[in-house]
């Protein structure tokens, strides 16, 4: 255990070693720097046993391969995972250093774009904790997802430049670089017992260089390994590039994450990002592997292979190939452990969001990619027409339309395809991926995602954290679990009251962000209603904003309005290219602007847009939501994990019935949130019966003709171009998510929450209740359920013989 006094001297000794300076001396950064370091030797002796413990029992091991993570910042996680936040926290004080100064100065990694990264990130946090073998494997970008500025309401786009002063916690491991190939022909030659091999000319060899970050388990000596890899051109490779452009081109391909966008589509970079990590992660297993001295055909004994969204599905043709060009295995061998080794994650049921390539840009890229692609394509066809004919057979086949069905590639070349929360596992099953389930029906599952809630509450919410040890004590920081205890205080007005006291204390504190960022002074009495997510059509941020123009014109036309006052926190990242939800970011604003300006609303009435929403901002907002917003169209929401985020917060959730907020219900039954509109077969309905009309709700709705006119009429100042477009999608293009179908559902759902926040005890017991369910959402339990049932890792399995779950 690391003492104060050893503590102290280490960081002291470590400043003199690198800068030659005294505390006195340093600047923050440089502080941060050497406490990284320290915090980097004290966990280096777990993380080498880490792996030696693995090597010795021989463990079987899952790699998580995602090209997206997103961590943000590690230093307080780290620390409190390793059981040191306090010593730390006291060891730097004494030095007369804050420690949240530090912390400060760590930068986001925002290698991801949202709720998929995100998750990755909780699931690695969680498979440490649970003392699980398993590793990341992802993409070392140059530069994170960019960074956010509004300029005049606009969006404007920055590069995140999270590399500039270095990066404390990754380890560059230059003796574990692979190499990738890239383009050229193929030729397949028979070798000398006739096997035909390919021969290539004129490829592109590149290096994949590792870096490895510690992902530290919670107090329990563990650490595994996130990688990842960055791309080098050898030196020996250097004179077959005869331009700077021609270099740039392979170079600069680690350099930028891909936004969620559909814009993007069809780039060649992007799926040359696919095979790097891809291609670098699947050859260092089977390196790994071998040194172990088992046959191949035991691989999926040792390994499991995780695809997280179809990005990383060419791990299915990539260990084909391994197995079959370089280890000389059959094809009957080398598919039945691939199929055995992989398993896949669906994210998403819109149609336009499910991955394709065209057949031109694979074969010119990746040649032998797609060779081996159009072969399990046509064993496939030749083996499953017969038993379930040519109809299902040309709707589930890998190549169609000259494209290549990512999501169909995953599910044929892997043992388990699982959705993320029951709805949308059943959604799969029965509708989106329903001719799959007919073929494969053992391979579906569903695996609610969760959170890691350690950093979600204790580290974000200290507050709170404090009242509940003091009551409950601290088993709930080990074992989310334990939060249930919480209801034996259900009717305790001490409990309640303090409860209350911290949720205050969080909005204080927020409201003092807020102040300093925007310069609008909210209060902290107000309800805070937040809604925090990727800004996306289908997630209604619109909605949203409806509603708050309808308090604001009913405030207007009748000043005696009885409502709480409230403050509508918005953070959101719109894709660069897609010019909707940047008209509505514009939009957001500006009414923004017209309501916090409005002498007749003063404190009333608030709208908030916070700049750059990102994990660090998702810690400050959260604790300090009184309401949480989960609007999504019924059925589009693939699970959301802000919301369970909120609901450990203590928030109340309005929301319809998608993704997880349905298990958010079962969970806190029907009192204790706030469900409206459409239900999913609702919505199906309307798109098989086409008899939806939006302009006919307009018609009939003098509250909505008044709130729509105001985006064209000029009521809202300078939205122009962006108000028009946005009344057109409602009105001309017919209202794609229902808006205004759910509207009144939504007001009425929304005055729900006006009423009930007017009895301070009934809400805190609310909340109260919401929190005390929050424990079921925990990532540690759904990592536990993809080890034991699409993983099968030893550890599960033994301690399950142990006691039986
Ligand atoms: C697409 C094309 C080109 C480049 C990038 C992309 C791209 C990037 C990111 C496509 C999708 C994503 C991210 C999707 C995502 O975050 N999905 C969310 O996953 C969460 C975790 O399961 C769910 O909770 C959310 O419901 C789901 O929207």
């Amino acid at each position: 255990m690391l003492s104060k006094k050893k503590f102290k001297s280490e960081m002291r000794q470590r400043l003199r070693e690198k800068y030659a300076m005294e505390i006195e001396d340093a600047s923050s950064q440089e502080l941060f720097n050497v406490l990284g370091s320290v915090i980097k030797a004290y966990y280096s002796d777990s993380w080498r046993q880490s792996w030696k413990s693995y090597l010795a029992n021989e463990d079987k091991q899952v790699y998580y391969f995602s090209i997206e993570f997103l961590p943000g910042k590690m230093l307080k996680s780290n620390l409190l995972n390793l059981g040191i936040l306090d010593v730390v926290s006291e060891g730097l004080a004494e030095m007369e250093i804050d420690l949240e100064d530090l912390a400060n100065v760590e930068k986001d990694m925002a290698l991801g774009n949202g709720g998929l990264g995100r998750l990755a990130s909780c699931f690695m946090d969680s498979i440490a904790s649970c003392g699980l073998p398993g590793n990341g494997n992802g993409i070392r970008y140059d530069y994170g997802l960019f960074k956010q500025r509004f300029v005049d309401g606009y969006q404007v786009e920055l590069p995140d430049e999270w590399l500039s002063s270095g990066n404390v916690w990754e380890v560059r491991k230059e003796s574990k670089a692979v190499d990738i190939q890239f383009s050229g022909d193929v030729w397949m030659v028979p070798d000398e017992e006739g096997h035909l091999k390919p021969v290539y000319k004129n490829q592109r060899i590149l290096r994949a260089v590792p870096y490895d970050t510690a992902m530290i388990g919670y107090q329990n000596k563990r650490v595994n390994t996130m990688r990842l890899w960055g791309i080098e051109i050898p030196t020996s490779e250097e004179e077959k590039y005869t331009s700077i452009q021609d270099r740039r081109q392979f170079e600069d391909l680690t350099a930028v994450l891909y936004p969620d966008d559909s814009n993007e589509r069809g780039r060649l970079v992007r799926l040359a990002q696919e095979y790097f990590f891809v291609s670098a992660g699947v050859q260092s297993i089977l390196r790994y592997y071998l040194k172990l001295k088992k046959p191949l055909s035991c691989l999926s004994e040792y390994v499991a292979i995780h695809i997280n969204d179809t990005h990383p599905a060419l791990c299915v043709p990539e260990m084909m190939r391994l197995l079959l060009d370089e280890h000389g295995l059959s094809w009957e061998q080398a598919w039945e452990i691939t199929v055995k080794v992989m398993s896949y994650t669906n994210h998403t049921i819109m149609a336009e969001a499910l991955e394709k390539w065209p057949i031109h840009l694979m074969r010119s890229l990746l040649p032998r990619m797609y060779q081996i692609i159009e072969e399990i394509d046509r064993r496939f066809v030749e083996k499953k027409k017969l038993a379930y004919g040519s109809d299902l057979v040309e709707r589930t086949r890998i190549i169609q339309n000259d494209q290549v069905h990512m999501a169909h590639l995953a599910i044929i070349g892997s043992h388990s395809t699982n959705g993320v929360a029951k709805l949308h596992s059943e959604l799969l099953k029965q509708v989106v991926l329903h001719d799959f389930y007919e073929i494969y029906p053992e391979r579906f599952n569903n695996k609610t995602n969760g959170i890691a809630e350690r950093r979600w509450m204790q580290l974000a919410n200290e507050p709170l954290s404090h009242v509940l040890d003091k009551h409950i004590k601290k088993s709930w920081r080990k074992n989310p679990e334990d939060l249930r205890l919480l209801l034996n205080y259900l009717d305790d007005p001490q409990v309640l009251k303090e409860l209350a006291a911290a949720k205050l204390q969080n909005k204080e504190a927020l409201a003092r962000y807020i102040k300093e960022t925007t310069g609008i002074k909210v209060l902290p009495t107000a309800i805070f209603d937040v809604q925090i997510k990727r800004l996306h059509a289908y997630k209604r941020q619109l909605l949203n904003l409806l509603h708050i123009l309808k308090l604001y014109f009913e405030l207007k036309e009748n000043p005696d309005t009885a409502i709480h006052p409230r403050v509508f926190i918005f953070g959101a990242k719109a894709a660069p290219s897609y010019t909707y939800a940047k008209a509505i970011i514009k939009v957001i604003n500006e009414v923004g602007n017209m309501i916090n300006n409005d002498p007749a609303i003063g404190d009333r009435l608030k709208v908030v847009f916070l700049e750059n929403y990102n994990v660090s901002l998702a810690e400050r907002i959260i604790p300090a939501a009184d309401v949480s917003e989960q609007i999504s169209l019924a059925s589009k929401e693939a699970s959301g994990t802000s919301n369970m985020k909120l609901m450990l917060n203590g928030a109340i959730t309005i929301a319809t019935l998608d993704g997880a907020n349905i298990e958010i219900r079962d969970a806190v039954g029907e009192d204790n949130i706030v469900i409206f509109g459409l239900t999913e077969q609702e919505v199906y309905a309307y798109y098989e019966n086409q008899d939806y009309s939006a302009l006919k709700i307009y018609e009939e709705s003098p509250v909505l003709q008044k709130i729509l006119n105001a985006f064209v009429d000029g009521t809202i100042p300078n939205i122009e171009f962006e108000g028009r477009e946005i009344f057109d999608s409602l009105i001309k293009y017919n209202d794609e998510y229902f808006l205004l179908r759910d509207f009144d559902a939504y007001c009425q759902a929304q005055a729900k929450i006006n009423e009930w926040y007017q009895d301070p005890q009934q809400w805190q017991q609310k909340s109260l209740i919401n929190i005390a369910n929050a424990g079921r959402f925990s990532a540690d339990d759904t990592v536990l359920r993809y080890a034991e049932d699409i993983w099968q890792l030893n550890p599960v399995l033994k301690a399950a013989e142990k006691e039986p779950r």
